[in-house]
């Protein structure tokens, strides 16, 4: 049985949120009329049906388009106020949200149009909602070493605002080991670093995320389970896992909730957690992927406390703070 009430009181961690993917039908189309852009749909219900997807690609078609409405550091504001708004309704005190700044820089906005509007809803947050929140800025693996580094690069002056970096987008084709250089010369300004990995790509591209880059946390990584030695070396480790149910069954990474590994993967010992991915585009927040996956796999209250529990531990507040929500 589930447990709604359960669940939303359960004080959580949020750790695998792209902050563009959390941009509602509703809330494209005002931009879209605010900005005088034009969207490729007639309405919110036209946009919804639209979301029916195969594989990440189909999803990432939609993700691109849609952050096109996105065009004044007030715009940014508004997304990411809606965003922590439903975090803190669905019980998250703590977000480490990823955005994506070579989504806008290449459509002629300004990196500091983004953060700035971003860090204004965060100030925002943490004052009306008592949350904290920390921001990882991902790189996009469909695009070259080159252009990584140029964001990194343009990121310098808000180095002090950045938690970590990130690596998303199209996974296949697009290894770990394309952008080792850029995450050791983001180590070496001293941050976390997080990478996608084996959510399509395979556990091969998990080792290079381990190996080649040093990552700090693994966003997804179901395809680990198909390696034993993998799994035992990530539970050793304690490697926190992001996974993303509702995300995993509407990208067809599984192909029923009811097959979903998060069970196993606790079973196997991995620290795993529960996040929203693209709330806006997979059909729920938070709160609705553990009530999602609990039913389907009949996790029971202490499965749940473990995974909130994991969300901290996983988390990159500092020890004196995890220690205070554990
Ligand atoms: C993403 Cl679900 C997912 N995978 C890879 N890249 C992404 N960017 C936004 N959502
Ligand atoms: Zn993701």
């Amino acid at each position: 049985m589930t447990d709604p009430d359960f669940i939303t009181g359960l004080p959580k961690a949020e750790l695998h949120l792209h902050i563009e993917g959390s941009l509602e039908p509703e809330l494209m189309f005002a931009l879209a009329q605010r900005n005088q852009v034009a969207i490729p749909f007639a309405s919110v219900e036209d946009v919804r049906a639209a979301y029916n997807f195969s594989r990440l690609q189909d999803f990432l078609d939609l993700y691109y388009a849609g952050a096109d409405v996105l065009r004044t550091a007030q715009d940014f504001h508004d997304l990411a106020a809606a965003y922590f708004d439903r975090a803190a309704a669905d019980g998250v005190v703590h977000a480490e949200i990823m955005f994506d700044p070579q989504t806008h820089t290449a459509r002629g906005i300004a990196f500091e149009t983004v953060i700035t509007g971003l860090l204004s809803a965060i100030a925002e947050a943490e004052a009306k909602h008592g949350m904290t929140v920390l921001l990882i800025m991902s790189f996009l693996r469909h695009l070259d070493e080159a252009d990584a580094f140029a964001t990194l690069e343009a990121a310098e002056p808000w180095l002090e605002r950045i938690a970590a970096v990130g690596l998303d987008s199209s996974e296949l084709g697009h290894p770990p080991e394309k952008f080792a250089r850029v995450f050791a010369a983001a180590r070496a300004k001293g941050l976390k670093l997080v990478a996608h990995a084996g959510e399509e790509g395979p556990p091969d591209y998990v080792l290079q995320a381990l190996d080649l880059i040093g990552v700090d946390r693994l966003d997804h990584g179901n395809r680990s389970l198909e390696d034993p030695l993998l799994v035992t070396r990530l539970a050793r480790m304690c490697m926190t896992l992001t996974v993303c149910p509702l995300s995993n069954l509407k990208l067809c990474v599984v192909g029923d909730m009811a097959e979903h590994p998060i069970d196993q993967m606790l079973r196997a010992g991995l620290r795993a957690t529960i996040n929203s991915d693209d709330p806006a585009y997979f059909g729920g927040y938070v709160g609705d992927n553990y009530r999602a996956v609990a039913a389907a796999r009949g996790l029971d209250r202490g499965d749940l406390v473990a995974l909130a529990r994991n969300s901290f531990l996983g988390s990159f507040l500092p020890d004196a703070a995890v220690a205070e929500h554990l």
